[in-house]
């Protein structure tokens, strides 16, 4: 078995481990974001086997057939306004606890539903560890006036193949060079036509969880 080979499996150790982890953080009664990805795969059946009374809110389409299937309890987000913890996945973290998601497209969702919690918990395998974020930043953007967006956007590209966003939003990243995310984070807010993009802030993560093979390494952010 060559590296290539072994590679892909002990990163599939680390999102278990790292998602096994963060499922002991929720507690009977607790309301539940979950959040979207390959990672949120195994919290899911973390959570179900341990039988809490949980209000769940899922972040995506894919999540939602998922924790349905494994007998967790689903609500719709328009019925509930508070959440108090949600785990999510990661494309990037950097030391300072900021990170970029949106990898699957779902980061609109995730940023409302890690905002509404209390305690927000990112979970990943060690390799989305990184010494400083760097493009591409995913986007979501509105179908209206889509040219005249990515025009203002500057080097801004709709991800080929990627569908929809399930409120509608054409899917896209940004390739430009930054430094310190938070002014580009500013810049990306102002806008106009962009929904919203995957630059998280230190400010929203209480918690990462970082697998380092069977070792979970466990950092509080915010
Ligand atoms: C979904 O849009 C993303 O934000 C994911 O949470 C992120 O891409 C991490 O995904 P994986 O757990 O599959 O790496």
């Amino acid at each position: 078995m060559g590296i290539d080979s072994q590679e892909p499996s002990a990163l599939e150790a680390e999102k278990r481990a790292a998602a096994r982890a963060s499922a002991m953080l929720v507690e009977d009664g607790m309301r539940v974001g979950l959040g979207t990805g390959s990672t949120v795969r195994y919290l899911l059946p973390a959570l179900a086997e341990r039988h809490l009374a949980l209000r769940c809110v899922a972040t995506s389409v894919a999540t939602e057939l998922l924790a349905r299937q494994l007998g967790l309890s689903l609500e719709p987000f328009e019925a509930l306004d508070a959440l108090d913890i949600a785990i999510d996945g990661a494309d990037q973290i950097a030391p300072d606890g900021w990170v970029i998601k949106g990898g699957g497209g779902a980061h609109t969702r995730e940023k409302i539903v890690a905002l509404a919690a209390t305690r927000f918990v990112v979970i990943a395998s060690s390799d989305k560890v990184v010494p400083a974020l760097g493009p591409p930043v995913p986007l979501e953007l509105l179908a209206f006036g889509l040219p005249a967006t990515l025009r203002a956007l500057g080097d801004a590209r709709v991800r080929a193949g990627a569908p929809a966003s399930p409120d509608g939003g054409v899917i896209a990243d940004h390739y430009a060079s930054f430094g310190d995310p938070a002014p580009f984070a500013v810049t990306l807010d102002a806008t106009p036509g962009l929904v919203d993009h995957g630059l998280f802030p230190a400010s929203m993560v209480s918690d990462v969880l970082v697998a380092h093979g069977d070792t979970v390494e466990h950092r509080h952010v915010g």
